[in-house]
């Protein structure tokens, strides 16, 4: 299971997200202040096989010595095998309900939804949270949906009781609106991995979304 605590300030990152090494970024937006992480890697250039596995367990190294929940993007078989605290799914995945008869008790599920009608399914097959998306236009994902902007998020917030998290071109300026609107957290790539100095970066979203 995972806090609603824990979603406060949730990074995401693959080894294309960023022009450094992952494990730094990774090590620098904990001392921002991150409270949760998921390792995604996907899309052009993205790792495959054994250099896949390798980042990940350092990935999850970093995130064990500093106590932060290390989630693993759409890869059940991977997710076990790291040993992670929780599996992120989207809708071209296995449902959520096929992948909880699968895995670990322990391991916490999270689906991306876009729609109140996809919300609401997540809920009721047994997702333990969602990550609302794309709030704002995103640069970060290919295939990413049109954004559903603030009114669609608050839909959403409205017909579910399990814990939101918003995604989708956040960034420090329009963090805080975010919050305010009643989403447990915040979920963001390139607002913390492709910026100078990911630890000011992540300092300042964690400032945003302390209300
Ligand atoms: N999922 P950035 S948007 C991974 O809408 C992802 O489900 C989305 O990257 C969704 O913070 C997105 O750089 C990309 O905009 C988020």
């Amino acid at each position: 299971m995972i806090d609603k605590k824990d979603l406060q300030l949730y990074f995401i990152m693959g080894s294309n997200n960023t022009a450094a090494n992952p494990v730094h970024v990774l090590q620098d937006a904990i001392n921002g202040g991150i409270t949760v992480f998921q390792f995604r890697e996907k899309g052009i250039s993205a790792k495959t096989g054994a250099e896949k596995f390798d980042l990940g367990i350092q990935l999850r190294s970093v995130c064990r010595e500093n106590n932060i929940p290390f989630i693993v993007n759409d890869d059940t078989d991977l997710a076990v095998a790291f040993k992670a605290d929780g599996i992120h799914i989207g809708q071209k995945d296995e449902s959520i309900k096929d992948i909880k008869k699968r895995i670990p008790k322990h391991l916490c599920a999270g689906v991306s939804v876009s729609t109140v009608e996809e919300a609401i399914l997540a809920e009721k097959q047994g997702a333990d949270y969602i990550g609302v998306g794309p709030i704002f236009k995103t640069k970060t994902k290919e295939d990413a949906l049109t954004p559903i902007g603030m009114h669609g998020l608050g839909t959403i917030i409205e017909k579910v009781t399990i814990p939101i998290v918003a995604i989708g071109g956040i960034n420090n300026k329009n963090a805080r609106q975010i919050i305010q609107a009643g989403a447990d957290g915040i979920a963001v790539i390139s607002a913390i991995s492709k910026v100078q100095n990911s630890e000011i970066a992540a300092g300042e979203l964690k400032k945003a979304t302390n209300l």
